[in-house]
C-alpha cells in the first residue's frame, strides 16, 4: 500500500541520547540500543471508522520514539499494516449496507490524511492484511506440518478445518533457549487473567475441539457470504488476526527487531500470540522491546468505535482545530498514561502554542540551545513529552520581560527543535 507525505525534518546540530524506553515484557525501562538501524512495528488501524484521538495518541507517542531516534543518528525502518480484511470491519459494511473494500479504502485514506495533518512520519512500509495473505498461508501450512498449530473439526454450527496456533506446542520448543517463547512472556499475565481478556479481544476460548482455550485462530476457513481468498493445502479462507502482524513484521524488519508497539489494548492477546507465532516460526524472538501507548478515553469511557464515544481528528480539522494544537494537546500526557480527552485541555493547548510562537520572536540563540538540550534528555528519558512541555513554559515563560537580544538564529533552532522532535509546528 502506498504510505502518506512525511513532512522534511528539520537538521538540528549534535545529537539525542540513548533512549531508556519502558518496556511491558520486562516490566522497567530499559535502554534501548539499536545499532545503525532501529527497526520499528506499530500496530495500525482496521479501517472501518475515522480515526480517533485514542488513534492519533498512539501513533503521536510513536511518533516521538521514531523522531527521537533519528536524532539520536539512527535510520528507523518503519514499518505499520492495515487490517483491511477482518471480523469488525465485516460487520460494519454489512451493518451499514457498504461494501467493505470501499469502507476500508475510505477509511484508509481518511486516516493517511490525518496523520499528514498531525506531522506523524510515514512509515517505510505500510502494508495491508489482504495483500500478505499469499505470505501467511505458506507460514500457517509450515505450523502445521510441525504440529504446532491444528485444524479443528467441525459440529453444526461451524465448518470443518479452521487453524489453531496450539499455545501448549509453541512452549515445548526449545525450553531450554533463554529466549523461547513461553505464554505470558509479553503480557506478564496469568493464563486465568488471560481467558476473560482473550474473550473481550476477539479470541473464542469457548469454541469446542480446541486443545487449549488460550490457542489463537490462524486461519479460518470459507463460510458462505465471507470474502475468501486461496489458501493451499489449508482450503480457502483468510487469516487470523495476529499471525498477519506477526508474518508482516518478520517479512519487513529483521529479526528481533527493535520496538514493537502499539495502544495498551494490544498486550494481550495480539502481541503476546504475534511474539509466539513468530517465534514458533523462525525459532528467533520477534522483537527486543514491547511499548504500549496509555488508552484515551472520553466522558468517562475508553474512546473506542464500538462504543461510540469518539472525539475524530478529521472532524476537529474541519471545524478549523489547528493540528498543532492537537499534537500538543497528546504531547501534554504521557504516552504510558491513561487520559480523557477534554475541551479545555485542547484550549490549554492553543494559549500554550501561541505563547510558544510569541517566544519565538524573544529568544537568542543561548536560550533555544538550552531548549533543544531539555528536550532531548525529556525524550530520551521514555519519550517524556509533558516535561517537554513544561521546559518549553518556562522558556516561554522566562523570555517575557528578560531584555534579551533577539537572534533569528535562536527562532530558527527554537522552531526546528519543536518541529523536530516534538513534531509541532511553530511556523
Ligand atoms: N488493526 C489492529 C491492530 S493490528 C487495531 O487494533 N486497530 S484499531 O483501529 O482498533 O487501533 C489502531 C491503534 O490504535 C492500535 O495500536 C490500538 O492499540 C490503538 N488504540 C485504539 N483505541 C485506542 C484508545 N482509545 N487510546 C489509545 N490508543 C488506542
Ligand atoms: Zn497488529
Amino acid at each position: 500500500m502506498i504510505a502518506w507525505k512525511s513532512r522534511p525534518l528539520p537538521e538540528l546540530p549534535g545529537h539525542s541520547p540513548e533512549l531508556v524506553l519502558f518496556d511491558t515484557a520486562r516490566r522497567r525501562p530499559v535502554p534501548v540500543r539499536p545499532g545503525p538501524e532501529a527497526g520499528l512495528y506499530v500496530c495500525g488501524i482496521t479501517p472501518y471508522d475515522a480515526t480517533h484521538m485514542g488513534h492519533a495518541s498512539t501513533y503521536v507517542a510513536f511518533d516521538l520514539l521514531n523522531r527521537q531516534w533519528r536524532d539520536a543518528g539512527h535510520t528507523v525502518n518503519y514499518v505499520q499494516n492495515v487490517t483491511d480484511i477482518d471480523d469488525p470491519l465485516l460487520e460494519r459494511a454489512e451493518a451499514t449496507g457498504v461494501d467493505w473494500t470501499v469502507l476500508a479504502k475510505e477509511q484508509t485514506q481518511l486516516f493517511r490524511e490525518d496523520m499528514e495533518a498531525l506531522n506523524v512520519l510515514a512509515p517505510r512500509s505500510y502494508v495491508g492484511a489482504v495483500e500478505s495473505i499469499e505470505w501467511i498461508v505458506p507460514v500457517v501450512e509450515d505450523l502445521l506440518e510441525r504440529g504446532i498449530a491444528y485444524r479443528v473439526p467441525g459440529n453444526g454450527s461451524e465448518p470443518d478445518g479452521d487453524v489453531y496456533f496450539s499455545v501448549d506446542a509453541a512452549q515445548a520448543l526449545e525450553k531450554e533457549a533463554p529466549d523461547a517463547w513461553r505464554l505470558g512472556q509479553v503480557s506478564n499475565l496469568t493464563p486465568e487473567q488471560m481467558l476473560p481478556v482473550f474473550a473481550e479481544r476477539g479470541g473464542d476460548p469457548d469454541r469446542p475441539g480446541k486443545r487449549n482455550p488460550l490457542d489463537a485462530l490462524l486461519w479460518r476457513v470459507a463460510r458462505t457470504g465471507e470474502p475468501q481468498w486461496p489458501g493451499g493445502s489449508l482450503g480457502d479462507g483468510r487469516p487470523g488476526w495476529h499471525i498477519e502482524c506477526s508474518v508482516i513484521a518478520r517479512r519487513f524488519l529483521p529479526a528481533n527487531f527493535t520496538v514493537q508497539a502499539g495502544g495498551s489494548d494490544l498486550v494481550f492477546p495480539h502481541h503476546e500470540m504475534s511474539a509466539g507465532h513468530a517465534y514458533a516460526c523462525s525459532g528467533e524472538p520477534l522483537a527486543q522491546v514491547y511499548a504500549h501507548a496509555g488508552m484515551v478515553g472520553l466522558d468517562g469511557e475508553k474512546m473506542s468505535k464500538s462504543l461510540g464515544n469518539l472525539v475524530l481528528v478529521s472532524k476537529l480539522r474541519a471545524e478549523g482545530v489547528e493540528p498543532a494544537a492537537i499534537r500538543t494537546t497528546l504531547a501534554g500526557h504521557h504516552y504510558r498514561s491513561d487520559w480523557f480527552w477534554t475541551g479545555a485541555d485542547l484550549a490549554r493547548a492553543e494559549e500554550r502554542l501561541s505563547r510558544y510562537r510569541q517566544a519565538l520572536d524573544l529568544t537568542n540563540a543561548a536560550s533555544a540551545e538550552r531548549l533543544l538540550q531539555q528536550f532531548r534528555m525529556s525524550l530520551a528519558d521514555d519519550l517524556n513529552a509533558p516535561a517537554a512541555l513544561a521546559a518549553a513554559d518556562e522558556w516561554a515563560a522566562s523570555l517575557q520581560g528578560a531584555g534579551l537580544t533577539p537572534e533569528p538564529r535562536g527562532a530558527q533552532l527554537a522552531a526546528a527543535s519543536f518541529d523536530a522532535l516534538l513534531g509541532i509546528t511553530l511556523r
